[in-house]
């Protein structure tokens, strides 16, 4: 059918539109049904290399950066949220990331899933060299209290840069847990976690490097064990509503971040946030950029 300039749904008029021309109405149906879905490389929006660019690029940091300098590597696998290395603060290092961020998949599965309105809320690698352990199951909606909200407050759009699956470490989802509404608890790890949840509850993520894995923020997930040789690696580009306090802090961003990417990036980067005042008070304009946000869940 036509979609109209319907105001009942004002956002997601447009936002469908977009996803529809990108060709993304299948994975709409997949995460409203199952909670995340897999868009394929050929429906990624960007050049046929870009993901080989963006994982060579990653490389590159991974060598030249101090492991170390990152806190959550200097703790034991037992003790942070996630196994293996994480390298975060991607944006500033190339511009491929910008790009991976302002990808208009990216953005309009973003903006259905956490409005027109939504903010990056983060960047950032998950990068594992060798054999890892399992990263626990659990859902991105970090600091939200259960009842989750129905609709996502969060959303995690992933870049997959290396062969996935169950070997390599991939990630494995809950498929319709999106619609409980709540983290999971101690109980809801698979057995092969070391939990006492059926293991045939976890869905393996198959995909290709090039893949982009989208899920809500509601959606429970945790990885298999990783049991090859070599690097696996996704970059996620996590958004939140308006009224999410991004996790990453963009404010030390060069200029030239925001000269390649735009106003629109320097929105998303919370440039235009109306939060933050001080004596001066609000910005008028930047109060109405989120206006549409309490008319309907799509603005
Ligand atoms: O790769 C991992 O270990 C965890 C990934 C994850 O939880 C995520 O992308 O949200
Ligand atoms: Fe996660």
């Amino acid at each position: 059918m036509d979609i109209g300039n319907w105001k009942s749904v004002a956002g997601m008029d447009e936002t469908y539109r977009a996803a529809r021309k990108l060709g993304l109405e299948t994975n709409i149906a997949e995460l409203e049904a199952f909670g995340f879905t897999i868009i394929p490389p050929e429906k990624n929006g960007a050049p046929k290399d870009f993901a080989a660019r963006m994982y060579q690029k990653l490389l590159d940091i991974a060598q030249s950066e101090d492991e170390l300098a990152v806190d959550l590597n200097r703790h034991t696998d037992a003790e942070k949220p996630a196994y293996g290395r994480q390298i975060f603060h991607l944006l500033e290092r190339d511009p491929i990331f910008i790009d991976g961020v302002m990808n208009p998949v990216v953005r309009a599965m973003a903006a259905y899933l956490t409005g027109q309105s939504c903010r990056l809320f983060s960047m950032a690698a998950f990068y594992k060299d060798g054999p890892a352990r399992s990263t626990p199951m659990h859902c991105d909606c970090v600091g939200v209290p259960s009842p989750l909200p129905v609709y996502s407050t969060m959303c995690n759009v992933s870049w997959i840069l290396t062969p996935y699956n169950e070997e390599t470490g991939t990630l494995g989802m809950v498929p319709g847990s999106h619609r409980l509404c709540r983290h999971p608890t101690q109980f809801e790890q698979p057995k092969f976690i070391g939990g006492a949840m059926d293991d045939d509850l976890v869905a393996p993520v198959r995909a290709e490097p090039g893949s982009l894995v989208v899920f809500m923020g509601n959606t429970w997930h945790c990885t298999y064990p990783k049991t090859s040789d070599g690097v696996r690696a996704h970059i996620v580009t996590a958004f939140g509503r308006n009224f999410v306090a991004a996790a990453e802090d963009f404010s030390d961003m060069p200029e030239s971040v925001l000269d390649y990417g735009g106003p629109e990036l320097a929105r998303l980067l919370g440039r235009r946030n109306w939060q933050g005042y001080g004596r001066a008070g609000p910005k008028l304009e930047d109060i109405g950029l989120v206006r549409a946000a309490y008319q309907t869940q799509y603005g």
